[in-house]
């Protein structure tokens, strides 16, 4: 039961809208509401279970039968003899292609002679019900949902060609941090009078505005009183009074995303999980089933501030208790508060690394062209065992290396190099390109170690927003990005009707990701409207080595400068943050200012704080930023090992600095600094005289949002490990605040739950 529904007043189904393309955006005599209603995008079928028995000791479908493939090297390995740091980074074991790559044609791993990409795998056995990465999968709305707000479309910015920022941004001035003019106008961007006149207008800001000074104000509301010059690219959001309701149901389900099968787990039967959409000022509502057997779950809403509903933030042991398996539900009502695209995962020990996690898009005003809406494409590296043997060999001095790559849950593997059940040529994802034309594609890291470098080969890719963030348009070759992070790219098809090209996504080399070497880069099939869609491309990628092995996102001076601007203020607190990689006597694991985290799934944090408990432990790692308005959080990153993308829940924070060694305090664009939710924290230095340079990386937010937010790694195996902390804002106003009483049951329903079926909980818990 939610109690927090102000907008709840019919229902109307949108089920069918998954079953063709040519729904979209259509409506039918579904959508009757004016203001008020209930919109259900309900996905009902879902996978069933094949639990097994094993004799590892833990029953259930954790096991897979294919796990006993012994890893190719033992790495950190277990301290011994006094040993605090871990030995060096190993190298990769294997050649590009395994001693089998004569076999195949990269970088497909097609066999020889075969030349042609037809899958061999039907589509349920390969990723379930997915169809992401299909040919006919449905283009994404380029106005939104149905029913939401229209933003008018926007003219084709007049001289833009590519390397050229769009207009009004000013090309070469500016260089000491203020590149905007100053009460300018910022035209073609929206302004108020594009929003619908006249229905409940926006009462929750983009930005606070006490985080905004001088001439920029936070409102494009063309009813504002504000006396300030107009920020158009800061615009309001919109009230739609729009719930959209989606059933998520959390299963086991043997996969075979790359040919390889195995246990996996799936949302809806779906690897990846269902698209979950909305427009800007929706409300959705998350009803999430666990299907699983022998353990918790919890969904978290990636890069969501939750304001005023910290409490569905779908973290265990921070924001709920967890929801208990064999059918348990639990429901989360939260705004739509920020547009772009992003993803839901489930935040229950590494379970997303196995495959339960699904993109989110969230439609809101455009400040780039495009004409086709290409929608979700999702890149993670895979691995050929269940996410708990994983997590087990992690936190035993084992850390898994990769075995393979994917985009959309697809790709093949070279199949002689294995003894596991194997089909080649099982299939990988293909998309369609119309020549002329402007394609968005929606790039989410959803990986559980590698860093990510995307491009798609004789095309330049034009960034317009870093995860929620819509920034100055830049154009590149190549994206990085960190587990978590995302990046809208606009690709123009400047290719022949009967082109194809390889799109691919290729792990960070050196030591920015640890895989075997076999098959790091994902690719899939960009095909032009007049080419054979089985055709194999045989294009080539212009990605330097040196590209694919910076490891760390782009120029904070130059790259990814949001459109809306907000200045840095002083900071009301500063906090110096270690993290070291270094062993506990027993294992090598992660430490937080000497403090490793290790959750309760028990006692949730926040519940805790809203009762006025805060008798917390050590190992909760809570910092208690009380009521300042601003903290400033210097991150200093000790070890070698796997670069950190450091994920902040319930905000936005501005990345002020990275580097090495000590900060000289200088604010890179200090007047309108990068923000984002996610940012990679660069490894350490490792020198040649044996001694280690640490990195660091400085960010600020402001605390206008109640709650336990995390601040943590997102590389499933160093989370797993302790890198996590929860930053804990406005206490006293969390206790105040009237908190919806089934996150409060769910503990209830856990505690009985687990009273007789305690949790094998081998790793910090997240
Ligand atoms: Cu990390």
């Amino acid at each position: 039961m939610v109690a927090y529904a102000p907008y709840v007043a019919g229902t109307a189904s949108l089920s069918s809208v998954y079953h063709a393309p040519s729904l979209f955006p259509a409506p039918n005599g579904n959508y009757t509401a004016d203001i008020c209603q209930i919109v259900t995008a309900t996905v009902t079928q879902y996978a069933t279970a094949y639990p097994t028995s094993n004799d590892h000791g833990h029953g259930g479908p954790y096991y897979n039968p294919y796990n006993d493939v012994p890893l190719p090297y033992n790495w950190p390995g277990k301290p011994s003899h006094g040993e605090t740091l871990p030995p060096p980074y190993p190298t990769t074991p294997y050649p590009y292609g395994g001693p089998a790559k004569d076999k195949y044609d990269a970088p497909a791993w097609i066999p020889k002679g075969t030349n042609k990409l037809i899958p061999s795998l039907p589509k349920g056995k390969q990723n379930g019900n997915s169809y992401w990465g299909e040919l006919d999968c449905p283009h994404l709305p380029i106005s939104g949902l149905p029913s939401g707000p229209k933003y008018s479309s926007l003219p084709t910015p007049t001289g833009y060609s590519t390397g050229v920022p769009y207009p009004p941004y000013p090309t070469g001035s500016g260089s000491s941090g203020a590149p905007y003019p100053t009460g300018g106008s910022y035209q073609p961007y929206p302004t108020g009078s594009e929003y619908p006149s006249g229905s409940g207008y926006p009462t929750i800001s983009v930005y606070p505005s006490s985080s905004v000074s001088g001439s920029v104000t936070n409102s494009m509301n063309a009813t504002s009183s504000s006396t300030s010059t107009p920020a158009p690219n800061c615009p309001t959001m919109p009230d739609t009074g729009v719930t959209r309701t989606y059933d998520l149901h959390v299963a086991y389900q043997t996969i075979a995303p790359d040919g390889i099968t195995r246990n996996g787990l799936t949302i809806n039967g779906q690897f990846p999980g269902p698209l979950v959409e909305a427009n800007w000022g929706d409300w959705i509502l998350f009803r999430v089933t666990n299907d699983l057997t022998d353990e918790g779950t919890a969904i978290h809403a990636h890069g969501l501030f939750q304001t005023e509903t910290s409490w569905y933030d779908g973290v265990p042991a921070v924001a709920q208790c967890p929801i208990t398996p064999n059918g348990g539900t639990f429901e989360q009502l939260f705004r739509a508060d920020r547009y772009g695209s992003s993803w839901y995962h489930s935040h229950y020990s590494a379970q997303y690394s196995g495959g339960a996690h699904g993109a989110m898009v969230i439609y809101g005003p455009k400040h780039a062209e495009y004409d086709i809406d290409l929608g979700p494409v999702i890149v993670e590296d895979w691995f050929h065992a269940d996410y708990y043997t994983l997590i087990n060999n992690t936190m035993n001095g084992r850390f898994p290396p990769s075995n393979n790559n994917l985009i959309n849950g697809k790709m093949q593997y070279p199949c002689a190099n294995t003894t596991l059940p194997c089909d080649a040529n099982a299939g990988v994802a293909k998309f369609q390109f119309e020549s002329g034309k402007k394609h968005l594609l929606r790039l989410v890291n959803a990986g559980a170690e590698g860093v990510q470098k995307f491009s798609i080969d004789g095309h330049q890719l034009t960034v317009v927003a870093l995860d929620f963030i819509p920034v100055e348009p830049y154009t590149t070759n190549v994206v990085t990005l960190g587990i978590g992070q995302r990046c809208d790219i606009i690709v123009e098809a400047t290719g022949s009707p009967s082109d194809a090209y390889w799109m691919r996504s290729q792990l960070g080399t050196e030591h920015c990701t640890l895989n075997d070497g076999i098959s790091p880069n994902a690719v899939a099939a960009v095909y032009y409207e007049d080419a054979d869609t089985e055709s194999v491309p045989s294009t080539t990628s212009d990605v330097t080595a040196e590209q694919l092995a910076a490891c760390k996102n782009d120029d904070l001076a130059t790259a990814g400068i949001p459109l809306c601007k907000v200045p840095i203020e002083e900071p009301e607190t500063t906090e110096v943050i270690d993290f070291t990689f270094r062993s506990n006597g027993t294992n090598f694991i992660w430490f937080v200012n000497n403090s490793s985290y290790r959750g309760d799934y028990n006692a949730p944090i926040l519940l805790s704080a809203k009762n006025g408990d805060f008798d917390y432990k050590p190992e909760w790692n809570v910092f208690d930023f009380g009521s300042n308005k601003t903290v400033r959080i210097h991150m200093t990153n000790h070890g070698l090992i796997g670069s950190h993308p450091m994920h902040l829940h319930g905000h936005d924070f501005h990345v002020l600095a990275e580097g090495f060694g000590e900060w000289d305090g200088t604010v890179t664009n200090a007047e309108n600094s990068v923000r984002r939710d996610t940012h990679i924290l660069q490894n350490g230095k490792n020198n040649t005289d044996g001694t280690v340079t640490p990195s660091f990386t400085v960010i600020q937010y402001t605390q206008d949002n109640p709650g336990a937010w995390p601040l943590h790694c997102h590389l499933a195996w160093h989370v797993s490990g302790g890198l996590f902390l929860v930053a804990l804002e406005k206490k006293d106003e969390i206790m105040t605040q009237i908190f919806d009483e089934d996150v409060f049951e769910l503990c209830d329903k856990w505690d009985a739950y687990t009273a007789s079926n305690p949790p094998n909980q081998i790793d910090s818990g997240l």
